[in-house]
């Protein structure tokens, strides 16, 4: 069939799909507000639910967000959903209310608007935006927003599970028969991959997004090549296209983040590369016994320390703590994270290895304590201590007093430690020089705009039964 002429003036719509959940909204919405801003010829539909939607356009005015118009998804709780207090039920919940949550809310702006979507940016997490896009002869750009090595496990998933085939047997096994990955054991792996419930919700999303993004028209992620040659390689093998897009805190204009309890001007106090900062992003509180062992070994251990702590300080933390550390600590509810990284005064950040802080700190130039919790955590924490050599998991995986002064002072006071400064340095630089103007990852930014601001050759599927 010949293809149908494209009307000259068109502007673009594009839906854009986000995963409501953890740090996974907020980055799809930096690449997207890079986008529209050099695509006003294009309209941006941003689906989410309304209470993602509502943190992540917070403070944002109509004239902020030009052509990015948010719409609201069932979030798959019921008006009369009483919470059970497991984390996990309403990501469960979600899940088992997709696709269809988002196609009710696309095809109603498309019946609406009588025109149909000519690309979906998604969550990779989304997998359905392939059939939805292949439905509609859209291109599809899922974004990853995590490391190429997380990624590459989803990826190989089946390749892993026919090779390991394992009864929790063989957590010390090595993936040595995947490039890149040799290093990494089994027990490093996200459960749901070989380990853990195969057929939970969250572990069938994620396995058909690895079946489903070398469908892709390009994969985005949030990273920068010269992280890992080796993984980038094998990727591109395996996809239409790999567009290495980050990181986003330099590539992509950022919120300003106000210093309310005055963080920067404490650590200009101390001397360079001699503080210790903790935290574990906004999702984890490490457990009661954890937190008192870190506490004890703060009091004791001879470093300054800023801790941005989540919750009830004066209640969780051991008694009399905040009173004996006060000349030597400050906790603070919030701190911005990025900024305190970049501060010459800090030495080492304890963290929970999620991959937005393990950009921050690259940026900053910061050696990691590694206190991995879940999902990609662990095998973050494989690639940090022996890949990259840029931090130290602790001893036997959670913080006991001994353990977390040990690797206080490895990467604080040893020739180790400095080492570690001097390998996250050039991992910095090559940051920098991706994000530099004609960069690799500016430049795959122009490929992805250009991606997304033209048209396929023939109308949508969608578009043309409703023309
Ligand atoms: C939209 O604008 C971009 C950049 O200005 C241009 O390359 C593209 O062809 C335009 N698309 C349409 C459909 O007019
Ligand atoms: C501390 O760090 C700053 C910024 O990197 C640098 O300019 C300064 O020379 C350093 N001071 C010392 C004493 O090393
Ligand atoms: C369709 C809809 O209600 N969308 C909402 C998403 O969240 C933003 C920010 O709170 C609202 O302005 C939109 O109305």
């Amino acid at each position: 069939m010949e293809a149908l002429p494209v009307m000259p003036s068109t502007v673009l719509h594009v839906a854009v799909l986000a995963f409501p959940f953890g740090s996974h909204a907020g980055p799809l919405l930096s690449l997207v507000r890079r986008i529209a801003a050099v695509a006003p010829n294009v309209t941006f539909f941003f689906f989410s639910t309304e209470k993602s939607n509502a943190s992540i356009f917070s403070g944002m005015e109509k004239e902020d967000l030009g052509n990015i118009k948010p719409y609201n998804v069932y979030d798959g709780l019921s008006d009369n959903y009483v919470p059970s207090g497991h984390p996990l039920e309403p990501v469960n919940r979600f899940i088992n209310a997709t696709p269809g949550n988002y196609r009710v809310a696309m095809q109603k702006l498309v019946a609406e608007n009588g025109k149909s979507f000519s690309c979906l940016i998604t969550d990779a997490l989304l997998w359905f935006g392939g059939e939805m896009a292949e439905e509609m002869n859209a291109k599809w750009v899922p974004l990853w927003t995590a490391g190429h090595h997380s990624l590459l496990v989803h990826v190989l998933t089946d390749v892993l599970r026919q090779k390991i085939g394992c009864n929790d047997v063989c957590e010390d096994q090595n993936i040595d028969f995947i490039p890149g990955l040799s290093a990494v054991k089994v027990a490093d792996l996200p459960e749901g991959v070989v380990t853990g419930e195969l057929d939970a919700p969250f572990s069938v999303m994620i396995h058909k997004m690895g079946l489903m993004l070398p469908r892709a028209t390009a994969v985005a992620v949030n990273s920068f090549q010269g992280i890992n040659p080796l993984i980038v390689d094998e990727l591109k093998s395996r996809f239409q296209q790999l567009l290495n897009v980050g990181p986003f805190i330099l590539t992509t204009q950022q919120p300003f983040l106000p210093d309310d309890h005055g963080c920067l001007e404490w650590l200009s106090k101390h001397r360079n590369a001699s503080v210790a900062y903790i935290s574990f992003g906004t999702v984890v509180t490490p457990p009661p016994q954890e937190l008192t062992a870190l506490a004890d070994a703060l009091e004791e251990c001879e470093f300054p320390f800023l801790w941005s702590f989540r919750g009830n300080a004066e209640k969780l933390l051991p008694k009399g703590f905040l009173e004996k550390t006060r000349t030597k600590g400050k906790i603070v509810p919030w701190a911005p994270q990025l900024d305190i990284l970049k501060h010459a005064s800090v030495g080492v950040f304890v963290t929970h290895s999620g991959w937005n802080s393990i950009l921050e700190t690259i940026v900053g130039g910061v050696p990691m304590v590694c206190r991995p919790f879940f999902g990609d955590q662990n095998l973050n924490t494989r690639l940090i201590e022996t890949v990259w050599e840029i931090g130290v998991g602790v001893d036997n995986g959670v913080f006991t007093k001994s353990a977390v002064l040990k690797a206080l002072e490895l990467t604080l006071s040893s020739e180790k430690g400095k080492l570690m400064r001097q390998k996250i340095a050039m991992f910095k630089e090559s940051a920098m020089k991706a994000a530099k103007p004609n960069g690799n990852s500016q430049t795959n930014l122009k490929t992805l705009v250009e991606l997304v601001t033209t048209e396929n050759s023939t109308l949508s599927v969608w578009g043309r039964s409703l023309n």
